[in-house]
């Protein structure tokens, strides 16, 4: 599976991206900005596998970036999909396919009473903190550096993702920016301190934060959060884009037992199609357009074929699944774990169920990328990002990644000055 048919079509297809995208592409990360060299351009995938235009055929786990846990091309939703584009595409007018979804969604998630669809997980944070602001009559709200919940202004503030370590975005007004207190992940002291420091609409924290790699919430920090943001009257609003049907089915406020406000989803719910979703009490959403003052709209929301990928995603999620995933991060973690010993290379490997991320010494991850890529495997073009699992993955797709990830080691020596 490693690269025997050279990369000049996606050589070819890049030079002239480059003409027309900013950095040839048209989401950041994907440039391949933090680990140098050439994305490749990808012609089709079916279950665990990618197939670039040369013909190369990678093992994926970047896995479109989270929506993909049952892997690519499920038949299931590939029906789903075909089945409604027959039917038309898009019609701006209620369909049955966001009343499945919607139902699908509030049965997993009791937090979420009443729910609104968007096209995306930027778009859905977005509006949960509007929602926020229009149910506390606040302007400030506080998020934790390094989580990232999409592009909003408000929310560009010391964001993860491909922005790790910018202060805020250019563009994002002072405005905006000053409306946004920032504390560190895993720091509740830091969370109180701002609470008492000007009254905040909303506590918003990805519950796992996965856009810096994957960091685990520590013990008590997620109960923490809810009892301050209780007492000082914020909404507590879980970005459930990543985590939501990936550490559970009912995500990470199932995983761990703690309850928002809001939850704001994203990714598996639409199957791999544009989604997003934010949704809670009953009561908060009163407040949203047309039943109440709080305006949200989008004409591509509750997209048909968006609705029947994600619900016939949903169907396929059972108890069997996440106990798979589980087993597999396990396998993954422990092999990788393994074979970094075995060369004697410090790493050090975080993982909550299907998220994983090895933290390496600075300026080996990429070297260790490409040993990877050049073997036919693809990770996330970032040490920041997660990698993600499916079902697809067999336990010799996990063997074949453990093997691989032993001679990449062993090829991607750390950078002279950190050795
Ligand atoms: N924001 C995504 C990573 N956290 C990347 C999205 C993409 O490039 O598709």
């Amino acid at each position: 599976m490693s690269l025997v048919m050279g990369t000049t079509r996606s050589d070819e297809l890049m030079t002239r991206a480059h003409r027309l995208f900013p950095g040839g592409v048209n989401s950041p990360v994907r440039a391949f900005g933090a680990v140098g060299g050439t994305p490749r351009v990808i012609d089709r995938a079916a279950g665990a596998r990618l197939w670039d235009v040369d013909g190369n055929e990678l093992l994926d786990y970047v896995g479109s970036w989270g929506p993909m846990v049952l892997g690519h091309a499920h038949p299931a939703v590939v029906a789903a999909i075909t089945e409604a584009a027959g039917r038309g595409t898009s019609y701006g007018a209620p369909n049955p396919h966001e009343v499945e979804l919607g139902e699908l969604v509030v049965e997993a998630m009791p937090a979420i009473e009443r729910l609104r669809f968007v096209s995306s997980g930027t778009e859905a944070a977005m509006s949960a903190i509007r929602l926020a602001r229009a149910a506390t009559g606040r302007d400030a709200i506080i998020k934790m550096a390094g989580g990232y919940h999409g592009h909003a202004d408000a929310l560009l503030v010391e964001p993860g993702s491909g922005a790790i370590g910018m202060p805020a975005s250019a563009g994002v007004t002072a405005g905006a920016a000053r409306d946004t207190m920032v504390a560190p992940f895993n720091d509740l002291d830091a969370v109180e301190r701002l609470l008492g420091s000007k009254p905040a609409a909303a506590v918003i924290v990805e519950p796992v934060a996965a856009n810096v790699g994957v960091v685990r919430p520590a013990a008590g920090y997620l109960e923490g959060l809810r009892a301050l943001a209780t007492d000082h009257g914020a909404l507590l609003i879980f970005d459930e884009v990543i985590t939501g049907f990936r550490v559970a089915r009912g995500g990470a406020q199932e995983r761990y037992g703690v309850t928002p406000d809001l939850t704001v989803l994203g990714k598996i719910i639409g199957g791999g199609l544009p989604v997003g979703a934010y949704g809670g009490r009953a009561g908060f959403m009163a407040q949203v357009a047309p039943d109440g003052p709080m305006y949200q709209a989008g004409t591509l929301s509750g997209n048909p074929l968006a609705m029947a990928a994600g619900a016939a995603t949903l169907r396929q999620l059972t108890p069997a699944t996440y106990a798979r995933l589980e087993q597999s991060g396990a396998a993954l973690e422990s092999g990788l774990a393994e074979a970094a010993h075995a060369i004697g290379v410090d790493v050090r490997i975080s993982r909550v169920g299907s998220l994983l991320t090895i933290f390496m010494e600075a300026g080996r991850y990429p070297s260790f990328f490409h040993a990877m890529l050049d073997a036919g495997i693809m990770l996330p073009p970032s040490q920041h990002e997660a990698w993600f699992i499916s079902t697809a993955h067999t336990s010799d797709d996990l063997a074949l990644t453990v093997r691989a990830a032993r001679t990449a080691f062993t090829e991607s020596p750390a950078p002279a000055e950190d050795r």
